[in-house]
């Protein structure tokens, strides 16, 4: 008999109970008496208390999904930046007063329990938080979906400092044991790598078979991903690799130990560690293995075991709609193709026309160098087949481009999958294009500039594939679970619906107007900005005051995010005190706060780092700047850290240079959180400026039109450091050595890049950038109304909920719909 819904125990929701639960845990899943567990034991039995509230739920989910078979997304994404899960299934499941009061009667701080918890780093920056942000947004709006990843056993490096420059550690984040995480190793699945193809006829017709010659195991392990108080709660898969069973006994038996062992470990490599670059992938071949192990696995998964035994695969695109996160998994695009050609044994055109309908293709750059290619070489070593297939794929679309463009040879060559130099290589971004039902960009200026230069002519081509799905960011996190005075604030004055219902927040807008209002909001700020300093004594060290303005930048360490510029800002501030043409006195005094982490291969973000370190180092220690002017950088920015740096800023600092930060999510959750932007016309800081309106909002530099035009003319920096005597006494006091006790060596780089190609054009926009501080500043000198401007900020940014993003993937790309779970 199939279990019923009925019969799923719900665990009790009081006080009391929690308590017995608690405490049963710790004796029989920890096995520890409370008088001899250690914090760590006790974090766990929390934990797994915790978690029977959702297991619960889940099951029901589960149950209901069989019955209903509504349509699902499968969200493939080889990142996923979750942060810390305990806060966030206390928020789910409206558990937070009563555990805090359950283990206070047993004087156990909540607290610190919750910071015990190591976050899963299984991501480099925003698009593996965007994906964790998404499918929290599918829980909550009760969509059926399926996020598909990796469960790297080392996700982001731990970054430290050494001497001011980055050391990266590696993070044993499951060390302790992950109580969020449920393995199946019964229902791994095996996947093939390397090997031949080979051709053979059957019944007249022309059979290829793919035969690997080595494989490994794919072990799922599930996650939990609750809706908000509405008793959903989706799947998480992950998958980790493990040698084989047959792979491994046949070298047994041959007798040779330390080769089977060895073959484990090569198999474990795969989801051994996450690969540190954001934005620019490097062609390594254990990262296309970790790609087809995770997209092939998941492929494999959906249609052995999520769909309904006999289910007919001619309507596959009804259950089911695979949203690409980025090329990371397109290759399971010709995964599929294989799988219905050589084991179904279906035709092309029907192969192609399911598989058409199936996939749809999210891009999340602009960067030339970010579009990711596989050399033919490599891509038809490991996957023979798969390779054959993409040829094959792209000699019909190249023929029906051709008869489209009879007479533009060059378009033709333009638009093949297949790039000829430097290499024969195939592009993935291209590959989904053709084969997706949709393309997006990620924020209207960016898909406007995907359709106008990146993938022009496939625009041209296809206009009604391209669609914009502007980013967002889940509210229950880094609103409610990160900021919980404002969100009192908020509620006490237009009640909780906000939480699921963000554009509800322009019922705030009103309240900009009211000064008691307005008090209440800067008291929230500041007490923000008291539970950061402490935070930050604690954990870095950092003395931070509380009464400075908090200017903050945290996002990777890349050259288009323009730190440097916001370096050079203080540089010159630095500079000109020491110069005299500056009192100190007359600086509003401001903490600028770095977080970023720099890719361990990317020598100029490293070099920044350094720099930003150094300079630090010398203004802190400056008598003259006491109270001024100082730099924060705590080491090891991550998701745990931005929940407690986010909601005390004051300034948000987003300042890539026009058309190259494809959308941004940072500049969201400031906004959101009540800090303005100074930011430059990029990315989602269009629309953010649009919606809170110019007053609100301290934008500056080259539009992309200009820097197009610049570009195209020729750009010189050189003129601009010539002509502009504070930018050149900037740039003169970093190469004198001031910040590198007098070595002109060490920071050469940097200043040569800057004169000699500034690729991101800092120094054109240093001037703008300077003059746009000295607005932020007279602003700044009216607390009330940089306040108002703040709430009016929160009130208008209601549009960046990630629910709004996947209201717009619903609607233009995957036609899912709501499901909604009964409850017990
Ligand atoms: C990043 C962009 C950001 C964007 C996130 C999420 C990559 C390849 N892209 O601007 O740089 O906000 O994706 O869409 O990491």
């Amino acid at each position: 008999m199939t279990q019923t819904a009925d019969q799923i125990t719900t665990p009790q929701h009081s006080v009391e109970g929690f308590v017995q639960d608690f405490l049963r845990e710790l004796q029989f899943g920890q096995g520890m008496s409370m008088s001899r567990a250690s914090t760590n034991d006790q974090y766990l039995a929390l934990a797994r208390t915790v978690r029977t509230h959702l297991m619960s739920r889940w099951l029901r989910t589960l149950d209901h999904q069989r019955d209903v078979q509504a349509k699902s997304v499968a969200y493939l994404s080889a990142e996923f930046l979750l942060g810390r899960q305990l806060g966030n299934a206390l928020l789910a499941t409206d558990l937070e007063e009563i555990v805090e009061e359950g283990l206070a009667s047993l004087g156990i701080d909540l607290q610190r329990l919750r910071s015990m918890e190591k976050e899963p780093g299984l991501g480099n920056g925003g698009l593996g938080r965007l994906a964790a942000c998404f499918i929290d947004s599918l829980a909550t709006m009760n969509i059926p979906c399926i996020g598909y990843g990796i469960r790297y056993e080392y996700g982001i490096f731990r970054q430290t400092f050494v001497d001011g420059w980055q050391v990266e550690k590696p993070d044993a984040w499951l060390a302790q044991g992950s109580p969020w995480e449920f393995p199946h190793p019964e229902a791994a699945v095996t996947i093939g790598f390397g090997g031949r193809t080979e051709a053979s006829t059957v019944d007249g017709r022309l059979v290829t078979r793919w035969i690997p010659d080595w494989q490994v195991q794919a072990v799922p392990y599930n996650y939990m991903v609750p809706g908000y108080h509405n008793g959903r709660v989706n799947t998480l898969r992950l998958w980790s690799a493990a040698a084989t069973e047959s792979f491994d006994l046949s070298i047994f038996n041959a007798g040779d130990y330390s080769a089977a062992v060895r073959a484990q470990t090569a198999a474990e490599n795969i989801s051994k560690v996450l690969y540190p670059e954001d934005s620019t992938p490097q062609g390594k071949e254990l990262r296309l293995q970790q790609q087809y192990f995770f997209a092939a696995a998941s492929l494999k998964d959906f249609l052995d075991n999520v769909l309904p035994e006999g289910f007919d695969l001619h309507r596959l695109d009804e259950r089911i709609v695979f949203q690409l996160n980025d090329t990371h998994p397109v290759i399971a695009i010709p995964e599929l193709m294989r799988i219905l050609l050589d084991e179904k044994g279906w035709d092309w055109d029907e192969a192609w026309a399911l598989t058409q309908r199936c996939f749809a293709y999210t891009c999340h750059t602009l960067l030339p160098e970010a579009l990711e290619v596989w050399s033919v070489e490599l891509l038809g070593r490991l996957l023979p087949r798969h390779l054959e297939i993409i040829y094959r794929i792209n000699e019909d679309f190249l023929a029906e481009v051709h008869t489209a463009y009879p007479d533009d040879e060059l378009r033709v060559r333009r638009m093949s999958i297949i790039a000829e130099h430097p290499e024969r290589a195939v592009r993935m971004a291209y590959l989904a294009t053709v084969a997706g039902t949709k393309v997006n960009g990620v924020a209207e200026l960016h898909s406007q500039l995907l359709r106008d230069k990146v993938l022009q002519d496939f625009s041209e081509y296809m206009p009604e594939k391209f669609t914009n799905v502007t980013n967002g960011v889940t509210p229950r996190r880094f609103v409610r679970l990160a900021n919980p005075r404002l969100s009192s604030l908020i509620t006490e004055a237009i009640g909780d619906g906000w939480v699921t219902d963000l554009d509800r927040l322009r019922e705030l807008e009103p309240l900009a107007e009211d000064a008691e209002f307005r008090r209440r909001f800067r008291e929230v700020k500041a007490a923000n900005k008291t539970r950061l300093v402490d935070l930050l004594k604690v954990r870095d060290g950092i003395e931070v005051s509380p009464d400075s303005m908090l200017d903050v930048m945290v996002k990777r360490l890349h050259e288009y995010k323009r730190q440097t510029l916001k370096l050079l800002h203080v540089v010159s501030l630095y500079d000109q005190v020491r110069r005299g043409d500056l009192a100190a006195s007359d600086i509003t005094p401001r903490t600028v706060t770095f977080g970023a982490k720099a890719a361990p291969g990317y020598k100029m973000a490293k070099q920044t780092i350094g720099l930003i370190n150094a300079v630090g180092r010398t203004i802190n220690a400056d008598p003259v700047l006491e109270g001024r002017l100082r730099i924060a950088f705590p080491a090891n920015y991550n998701v745990t850290l931005a929940e407690r740096l986010i909601p005390a800023a004051d300034l948000s600092e987003q300042i890539s240079l026009a058309g190259k930060e494809a959308s941004g999510t940072g500049n969201m959750k400031f906004a959101l959180n009540g800090a303005l932007t100074i930011g430059t016309d990029d990315g989602a800081n269009v629309e953010l400026r649009q919606l809170v309106g110019d007053e609100n909002f301290f934008l500056f530099g080259l539009t992309e039109p200009e820097v197009a035009e610049i570009v195209e003319k020729g750009y010189r920096p050189t003129s601009f450091y010539e002509s502009n005597a504070t930018l050149r006494h900037a740039l003169d006091l970093i190469a004198s050595g001031a910040f590198s006790d007098g070595d002109r060596r060490t920071f050469e780089p940097i200043v040569s890049n800057l004169l000699y190609e500034d690729r991101f054009l800092v120094l054109a926009d240093f001037q703008a950038y300077l003059d746009a501080q000295l607005v932020v500043e007279r602003a700044y000198a009216d607390p009330d109304a940089w306040a108002r401007s703040a709430v009016l900020n929160v009130a208008r940014s209601g549009f960046f909920s990630s629910d709004r993003s996947m209201r717009d993937y619903l609607d233009r790309i995957w036609h899912a719909e709501a499901a909604p779970v009964p409850t017990a």
